[in-house]
C-alpha cells in the first residue's frame, strides 16, 4: 500500500485533499508505486510562506552557531539512515544503489560542512579613514528563500540549499520534484527531528507549473535557488527579475571531455563510460560529448563501444546492474526522439539506441547505452541537452579546434581534458570556459567545499555549495556598519579638505 504523503506548513504535517494527489513510481518498475502525493496549489504555497515569514525573526535572532547545531545532527541521522536513505534513492529515480548511497554522502558532507558556516560566516572589518569611528560588513539573512529541486540528486541536491540556507539564518519553502517526494519527504523529517522550529523549513509537493508557479512569484518570498531544466530556469530568472527578486539557477549543460593523442586512452575511456552513463547519464554535468584528436579516435571508439555495449542494465538495487533506468515514460520518450534526431541527422550510431524491453526490463524505463561517432558539433544531438545514456563524440584536428568544440555550445557546466602534456593541459583549463574543468578525471565528482555551477546557459546568480562565491553569497546578504564614537560630526570624504 503506498504511503500518503504530506505537506509541512508551520510545523504541522497536513493531509492534502485525497482527489489532488500524483503518484510517485518505481522507475525501474512501474507497477511499484511508492507514494500518492499531494498536488498542492496556490492556498498551500500562501500558507507556507505565511508560515515561514512569522518563523524568520525568531530564527535570524538564533545564534549562527546554534542553527549549525541543528545541521550538525541532521548529519548523524542522516549517516546513521544512509543505507536506507541511499536504496529509496534508487527505488524512487532509479539510479544505482552506489550512486545512491553517493547523493546521500553528498548531503551528509553539505551537512558538516555548512554547519562549520554556522561559527565562521565571516564578513570583514577594516580601518575607518576617520578617527574614533570603525567599519565592517556582516552577512544577514535574504529572507524568505523558495527552494525549488530536481529528481536526479534527489536528497544532495535539496540539501545543497536547504542547509546553507537554514545556517544563514533565512526561512525556507521547499517544492521537490514531484518525481522524488519520498526522498524529500525524509530529508525534512530528518530536520525536524534535529529540532528545527516550527515554520522554519516548510514542504510543498505537487508540480513545477502550479506549486512551482505560484512560489517563484508570491509576494512574500526573498530569493528563489532553482536547479531543473533551462525552459523552466529562465522563466523563473525572468519572473524574478520582474520583481527584483535575487535568483540562483543551475540548469544543466552539454559538458564535454577532451581525449589528446597523447592522454592514457583505457583511463580516458573509463572515464568517458563513468560521465556519459552513470546516473544513465541524467546528471547535469554528464560527459555528453567526447571531443577526440583525430590520431586516436579509431582507437578511443573501438574501446568506448565495446565497453559500453558490455554494461548490463537493469534495477539499479541488483548489484550486478550497471546502468539503471531513465526516471519516467517521459523522458525516455524525450531520449528516444533524440536518438532518432541524431540518427537523421546522418550520426554513425555504433551502439544502444534502442528501449530495453527483455524480461524483467519491460516494466520499467529502460535505454541502451548508446553512442554516435562521426558527430558534427552542428549537430542537434552535439548542442542541446538530451540527459540521458547518449554520448556524441566527435572528432577534433588538435587542442585549438577541441577547445573550440567544447565551448561552442550555449552552456558551460562542466569539462574535462586527457593528456600527459602539462602545457596542453594549462592551456585548456585556462580557455576551456566552463564553471568546472577536470584534468584527467571525468566531467562528474564534484565536492561540497567548492563553488558549483557554471557559465553561460547553464546557469546564473552565485554558485551553489562552498567555498568563496558559493552559496552563503546567494544565502545572506552583506550590510556594511559604520560605528562613530567621536562624539562629533565626521563627514568621510569632506572631511579631507
Ligand atoms: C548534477 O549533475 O546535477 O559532480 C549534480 C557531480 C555531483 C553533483 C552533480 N557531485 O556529478
Amino acid at each position: 500500500m503506498p504511503e500518503t504523503l504530506r505537506n509541512l506548513i508551520g510545523g504541522r504535517w497536513t493531509e492534502p485533499p485525497p482527489s489532488n494527489t500524483i503518484e510517485s513510481v518505481n522507475p525501474a518498475r512501474a507497477s511499484d508505486v511508492l507514494a500518492r502525493v499531494p498536488r498542492s496549489s496556490e492556498a498551500e504555497v500562501d500558507a507556507a510562506v505565511d508560515a515561514a515569514r512569522r518563523a524568520f525573526d525568531a530564527w535570524r535572532l538564533t545564534p549562527a552557531p546554534r542553527r549549525g547545531e541543528v545541521l550538525i545532527r541532521a548529519g548523524e541521522l542522516l549517516a546513521r539512515r544512509k543505507e536506507d536513505l541511499g536504496r529509496l534513492v534508487t527505488r524512487e529515480m532509479g539510479k544505482v544503489l552506489k550512486e545512491g548511497l553517493g547523493d546521500v554522502q553528498e548531503a551528509i558532507d553539505m551537512a558538516f560542512y555548512m554547519a562549520g558556516e554556522g561559527r565562521r560566516l565571516s564578513g570583514e572589518t577594516v580601518p575607518s579613514e576617520l578617527p574614533d569611528k570603525d567599519a565592517k560588513s556582516v552577512r544577514v539573512p535574504v529572507g524568505v528563500c523558495a527552494l525549488i529541486t530536481p529528481w536526479n540528486f534527489p536528497v544532495a541536491i535539496p540539501a545543497w540549499k536547504i542547509f546553507p540556507a537554514l545556517v544563514c539564518g533565512n526561512t525556507v519553502v521547499f517544492k521537490p520534484s514531484s518525481l522524488t517526494p519520498v526522498c524529500a519527504t525524509r530529508l525534512v523529517e530528518i530536520l525536524v527531528e534535529a529540532g528545527l522550529p516550527p515554520g522554519v523549513l516548510n514542504l510543498v509537493h505537487g508540480t513545477g507549473s502550479e506549486a512551482g508557479g505560484a512560489l517563484v512569484s508570491h509576494a512574500g518570498i526573498d530569493a528563489v535557488s532553482f536547479t531543473g531544466s533551462c525552459d523552466t530556469g529562465e522563466g523563473i530568472e525572468q519572473a524574478c527579475g520582474a520583481l527584483h527578486r535575487s535568483v540562483s539557477t543551475e540548469m544543466g549543460g552539454k559538458n564535454a571531455i577532451v581525449v589528446m593523442d597523447d592522454a592514457d586512452l583505457d583511463l580516458a575511456v573509463e572515464g568517458a563510460i563513468w560521465g556519459g552513463f552513470g546516473t544513465s547519464g541524467q546528471r547535469c554535468t554528464a560527459a555528453a560529448r567526447i571531443v577526440v584528436h583525430e590520431k586516436v579516435c579509431d582507437s578511443f571508439l573501438e574501446k568506448f563501444a565495446g565497453r559500453a555495449k558490455a554494461l548490463r542494465l537493469g534495477d539499479g538495487l541488483d548489484p550486478s546492474t550497471d546502468v539503471g533506468p531513465v526516471v519516467s515514460q517521459e523522458q525516455m520518450n524525450k531520449v528516444l526522439d533524440y536518438i532518432e534526431i541524431g540518427r537523421k541527422e546522418g550520426a554513425r550510431l555504433l551502439c544502444g539506441g534502442k528501449r530495453k524491453v527483455s524480461g524483467s526490463l519491460a516494466e520499467g524505463w529502460f535505454i541502451e547505452p548508446t553512442v554516435f561517432a562521426d558527430v558534427d558539433p552542428k549537430m542537434r544531438i552535439a548542442r542541446e541537452e538530451i540527459f540521458g545514456p547518449v554520448v556524441a563524440v566527435i572528432r577534433a584536428r588538435d587542442l585549438a579546434h577541441a577547445i573550440e568544440i567544447v565551448n561552442g555550445t550555449k552552456y558551460g557546466l562542466s569539462s574535462a581534458i586527457y593528456t600527459r602534456d602539462v602545457n596542453k593541459s594549462a592551456i585548456a583549463e585556462r580557455d576551456m570556459d566552463t564553471g568546472l574543468v577536470y584534468v584527467n578525471a571525468s566531467t562528474i565528482g564534484a565536492e561540497i567545499q567548492l563553488p558549483f555551477g557554471g557559465t553561460k546557459g547553464s546557469g546564473s546568480g552565485p554558485r551553489e555549495a562552498g567555498g568563496r562565491g558559493g552559496a552563503l553569497d546567494f544565502f545572506t546578504k552583506w550590510k556594511v556598519i559604520y560605528r562613530d564614537f567621536s562624539g562629533r560630526l565626521q563627514k568621510a570624504q569632506i572631511d579631507r579638505g
